[in-house]
């Protein structure tokens, strides 16, 4: 306990001292003369490449231009977003929905782009939620949602989602060991190393349409993964991955889990492993995990209850699994674009240490282990290493490639990014960031081809650089020249969220592919009105469904009359608009949780409505649509349940009761 404590101490005060110590001092300097001219993208000129960046806790994924750093889109996936109905519309709110019921915001912290042949192929990117765990694939032809996968038996899906080079299988590793969902969870903590296990799920994506599904879960030893990435060229058929805890602490991990000198990476040869499923070698356990699908043709999302899963024991596989010892609490697991270094970035680390594939192999072959851990053979640390970067910086954290040989990494606690060179271990560069940077993304960096011309980095701290915004702060991301040997800070911006990883591609590979509007004969919502002359209102006993249009600039019908008290009324709103960036809004006056909707030119979104008393309830558009958007109004008359106001609706044709006009008018006075 004595040293657990001065343990403590002394990495508070090392911790402490660096954030202090490296603080850069005068910030200006930083910047190249040439900065503005090279991230100036002329008005009307797009940007070069997409970078898709993670939201963490406000569980969405934002779309930055690169050089620029506009802000091109915030695409909601684990949160409800009030800028475009996502959870609020009846067709969204099952993409939401988990065993445990609908649930309203998560925390993303992870995107990977889909690959064919270990490039990025510009279809989907994938997205994990931590907190209650699930896989997310976002379409890169509409930039929406398009499935959202739950993971049973895990907690805390931080070492996902990440990718085999042709998109064969998103895996995704548990941060939490916790007893597995079927069995009596009811147990004490304190006995987490018998009743606790730790999973890696295997999700198979359909070459064609994407679609995911869970093809099988590998049961590990109770220790934390962090996070991981999949070989390349000659490791393709492997995986590795990142874990701390392996002490198996349950409580003040921040001491109790930086006791051993070092931690593992964990080398999974997944193409061996998916033979011994396919042999049977499986065993299916029951569990319980939604799995929503979003349908463009339908515009709406379905929900289904999985109640199985495969399951497969580390431990009785003899050749499919290997720990490598990587000092200190690794985080970052990041494979070159060769496919032979795997980097393990020590978080408590004076070093970084560089495994080499080929030697991995070899150790494997004479079994060159040092023991066992848990049934899993642990591979000598010297027989894996190819060998170590002396004195990077302090904080090692995340490394991407330049596609030349080099690797950069995040210093979170130097606040510096440090270009090494693979080969030779060499530090060439090192260039403060502002400040604490995580994650750093260089375009194609985790893949087999980077494009070496810019990194950006994800800083956590921004303190002293923007105008201050109260307690709550923006965090920042910069971006650099690294084409020359010396790397260059050209730009730094606010970004939303919190992000951890990021992407980023060639704009090209996506810009073309991208849909415009939705086609109205394609559309196949049950409720969609087609026309004009197809709106509707229809009674079906306490049911109202409100078959509605909305072109420039009105609503057909807008005047709406029958509607009783009890009733639950659907309003289903069809945008006829062909054409380019012409979505229609709608709100409703008191619409409890639900008041707003936006429709696309030729979806379908339906708005649930229960009035809660009688009387006239006005609804408009909320989307500038044209020079008479704010004509684009209409009324709904409530009356009391036992009433007989006839149900009408009509849009033109309801006038004005001429007993009431008033002289003015009646004058045509102008
Ligand atoms: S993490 S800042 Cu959630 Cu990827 Cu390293
Ligand atoms: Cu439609 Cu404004």
């Amino acid at each position: 306990m004595k040293s657990s404590l001065l343990r403590l101490c002394s990495l508070a005060v090392f911790l402490g001292a660096a954030a202090l110590g490296c603080k850069p001092k005068n910030t200006s300097d930083a910047i190249s003369g040439d900065a503005a001219s090279k991230v100036y993208v002329a008005p009307g000129k797009y940007d070069e490449f997409y970078n898709f960046v993670s939201g963490g806790f406000n569980g969405q994924m934002s779309v930055y231009g690169l050089p620029s750093g506009r802000l091109l889109k915030i695409v909601p996936i684990f949160s409800v977003f009030p800028e475009n109905g996502y959870g609020y519309s009846e067709e969204t709110k099952p993409m939401l929905n988990t065993s445990h019921g609908f649930v309203p915001w998560d925390d993303q912290h992870h995107l990977e782009l889909s690959q064919t042949e270990g490039k990025i192929d510009g279809r989907w990117i994938f997205a994990n939620a931590n907190n209650t765990p699930r896989i997310a694939r976002v379409d890169l032809t509409t930039f929406k949602t398009a499935e959202i996968l739950e993971l049973p038996n895990s907690a805390g899906n931080h070492s996902s989602p990440f990718i085999t080079e042709n998109t064969e299988y998103v895996v995704a590793g548990t941060r939490f060991a916790v007893p597995m969902d079927d069995q009596n969870g009811d147990v004490p903590i304190n006995t987490l190393r018998k009743n606790f296990k730790s999973s890696i799920s295997f999700i198979s994506v359909n070459k064609d349409s994407g679609t995911m599904s869970l093809a099988f879960q590998l049961r590990l030893p109770p220790i934390d993964f962090d996070l991981s990435h999949s070989g390349k060229g000659p490791s393709h058929d492997w995986f590795f991955f990142s874990t701390y805890n392996t002490e198996q602490a349950n409580t003040l991990l921040e001491v109790n889990a930086s006791q051993r000198d070092k931690d593992f990476i964990l080398a999974v040869n997944w193409k061996k492993l998916e033979a011994y499923v396919k042999s049977g070698k499986g065993r299916t356990e029951s569990a319980k995990y939604a799995h929503n699908i979003y349908n463009e043709q339908t515009h709406s999302a379905t929900s289904t209850i999985e109640n199985k899963v495969l399951a497969i024991d580390a431990q009785d596989l003899k050749d499919i699994c290997y720990y490598i010892p990587c000092p200190k609490s690794p985080h970052g697991c990041d494979v070159d674009p060769t496919g032979e270094y795997i980097v393990g970035s020590g978080k408590l680390a004076a070093l970084i240490p560089v495994f080499s594939f080929t030697k991995i192999q070899k150790a494997i072959a004479a079994k060159d282990f040092i023991g066992t851990y848990e049934g899993i053979p642990v591979i000598k640390y010297e027989s894996a290493l190819y060998g170590e970067v002396q004195k990077p910086g302090l904080g090692p954290l995340h490394t991407e490639f330049d596609g030349r040989g080099n690797a950069i990494t995040t210093m979170f606690v130097s606040s510096e990014i440090v270009k090494w060179n693979i080969k030779d271990l060499k530090v060439i560069d090192r260039k403060p960031t502002y400040y604490s940077p995580g994650h750093l993304s260089i375009p194609g960096g985790d893949t087999r081809s980077p494009n070496g011309k810019y990194v950006i980095v994800y800083n956590k701290i921004t303190k002293d650089r923007y105008l201050p915004t109260g307690p709550e702060l923006a965090q920042a991301a910069q971006l650099f020249d690294i084409t020359g040997d010396k790397m260059k800070l050209l730009l730094d911006f606010p970004t939303v969220g919190e992000p951890h990883y990021a992407q980023a591609v060639e704009a090209s590979l996506i810009k073309d592919k991208s849909v415009k509007f939705f086609k109205l004969e394609d559309n196949k919502h049950p409720y969609a009105t087609l026309g004009e002359k197809n709106a509707k209102v229809v009674r079906n006993g306490k049911r109202v469904d409100i078959y509605i249009t909305e072109i420039r600039s009105h609503f057909t019908p807008d005047n709406i009359e029958g509607i009783k008290m009890g009733d639950q009324v659907y309003w289903h709103m069809t945008n006829l608009e062909q054409d380019w960036d012409v979505p229609h809004g709608f709100a409703i006056k008191s619409a409890a949780n639900t008041a707003e909707l936006l429709v696309m030119p030729g979806e379908t979104q339906t708005l649930y409505w229960t009035p809660e008393k009688p009387g006239i309830y006005p609804f408009y558009c909320t989307d500038f649509c044209s020079a008479l958007h704010q004509e684009m109004q209409g009324y709904v008359r409530v009356s009391p349940e036992n009433s007989n106001t006839p149900l009408s609706f009509s849009t033109g044709t309801n006038l004005p009761d001429s007993a009431n006009t008033p002289q003015y008018l009646k004058e045509n006075l102008n």
